[in-house]
């Protein structure tokens, strides 16, 4: 039964570092059909290459590729331990290698398989960032003149030495940026004090067209990112992202309860469950899970269709930590889905580049995939095996009388 089969013969892990740590999943057929697939956990890249060798790639030989869906059931229920970071890392890898060889059987970009284009382009947002609010300010303008529509602007607090999203001077941001955990010390009061007048500057030198957003990296208790949120309402921030951990989905309703700030949640979210009770109640405006650490294409468009129930809104994550293959398939994901909001982008470097070939193009503060069959990113495997992986950890934070905090 089923007169199309594309076998799977091999599977194969690639591990390269060109200026940070990526994992890669390569997967070909008994026709020579290959696709890709990210599998890289900021941080914790070994555990998921492990997981694919030791357990995933031996159920994989012997497999019809095309049977994305069944392939991913049996991944996520054969294993009986289901969900959490490392597993749903390596079935997302395997989802989008299997996405990525069926358009290029069918001679179609993924986006075509999805459901075809719901729009012209995925707007995204851009990252400025500063030691100071004017040196913020001075890179949003910069981003302007490129073309984005949409910033997200962090800047260094009087008092605070380091605090998230902002670069060290004249280097790119980079968060995983030691061979072991770097410590920084955090002040919420500090922190909170120069919020509003970020924005509030923000705001008088890019004017009312420009999309702003700003990250609290799961910073705050929900009363104090209530508060925050009523403080930035007049300079109306396109959203707040992560104001605080989402284990506790209800703890949400208490920033709802004070304030209209749209909020966008989900970076570190791995499946439907972790968004369920934000989704139904409407307790966030968008849901930031991705392709790469939230179970694929497969999953994440099941995330976005109880979403769009609730008129929630995408807003992929897309930091530089997500390899140029996450990108593509998150550009496939957010021109098909009709709910989509905005992708975040950290362009990678020139060396990142070189090593994932790709199709996906930036123009005017917009994305678009490609139209390349699949998924439109390649590996130049010379090139990756020229540079070896290099333990990094992203950093740790603690408040200043020495208690770990979130980071
Ligand atoms: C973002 C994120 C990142 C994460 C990083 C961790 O909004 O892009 O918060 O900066 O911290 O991806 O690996
Ligand atoms: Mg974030």
């Amino acid at each position: 039964m089923g007169a199309q089969r594309a076998e799977i013969i091999s599977a194969r892990v690639i591990v390269t570092c060109p200026g940070r740590n990526f994992v890669t999943l390569r997967i070909e057929t008994r026709d020579g059909v290959y696709g890709l697939g990210d599998a890289t956990l900021n941080g914790r890249e070994r555990a998921v290459v492990s997981y694919l060798e030791d357990h995933v790639i031996p159920c994989l030989i012997g497999r019809d590729a095309h049977r994305i869906e069944d392939i991913w059931q049996y991944l996520y229920k054969g294993a009986y331990w289901r969900r959490g970071p490392v597993t749903m890392s390596a079935i997302a890898a395997v989802d989008m290698a299997l996405w990525d060889i069926k358009g290029k059987i069918a001679g179609l970009p993924v986006y075509q398989l999805l459901g075809g284009a719901s729009r012209e382009g995925c707007m995204v947002y851009g990252h400025a960032n500063g030691a100071t609010i004017e040196e913020t300010i001075e890179n949003a303008i910069a981003h302007v003149e490129q073309g984005y529509r949409a910033v997200r602007l962090q800047s260094g607090a009087p008092g605070l030495k380091a605090t998230y999203g902002v670069a060290k001077a004249g280097e790119r941001y980079e968060p995983a940026d030691g061979a072991l955990p770097t410590e920084s010390l955090w002040s919420t009061e500090k922190y909170l004090r120069s919020v509003a007048p970020l924005l509030e500057k923000g705001r008088e030198a890019l004017g009312w067209d420009v999309h702003l957003l700003h990250d609290i990296h799961h910073r705050l208790t929900p009363i104090e990112a209530g508060r925050l949120g009523k403080e930035l309402e007049p300079f109306r921030p396109f959203w707040l992202e992560d104001p605080t951990p989402a284990e506790n989905q209800a703890g949400f309703r208490l920033i709802r309860q004070h304030t209209t700030a749209p909020i966008a949640v989900g970076e570190i979210f791995n499946t439907i469950w972790d968004a369920k009770q934000l989704i139904e109640e409407q307790l966030i405006d968008y849901v930031r899970a991705t392709v790469v650490h939230a179970g694929g294409l497969t999953h994440l468009r099941r995330i976005a269709a109880l979403a769009d129930l609730y008129q929630v809104r995408t807003g992929c994550h897309g930091a530089t930590d997500l390899s140029p293959v996450s990108m593509a398939a998150a550009l496939h994901f957010g021109l098909s889905v009709p709910n989509f909001g905005i992708q975040e982008l950290m362009p990678h470097t020139k060396e990142t580049d070189a090593v994932f070939p790709h199709a996906y193009r930036y123009a005017d503060g917009m994305m678009h995939p490609g139209d390349a069959p699949g998924l439109g990113v390649d590996i130049d495997e010379a090139l990756a095996g020229r540079y070896e992986y290099k333990r990094a950890y992203l950093p740790v934070a603690r408040l200043e009388d020495g208690t770990v905090f979130n980071w």
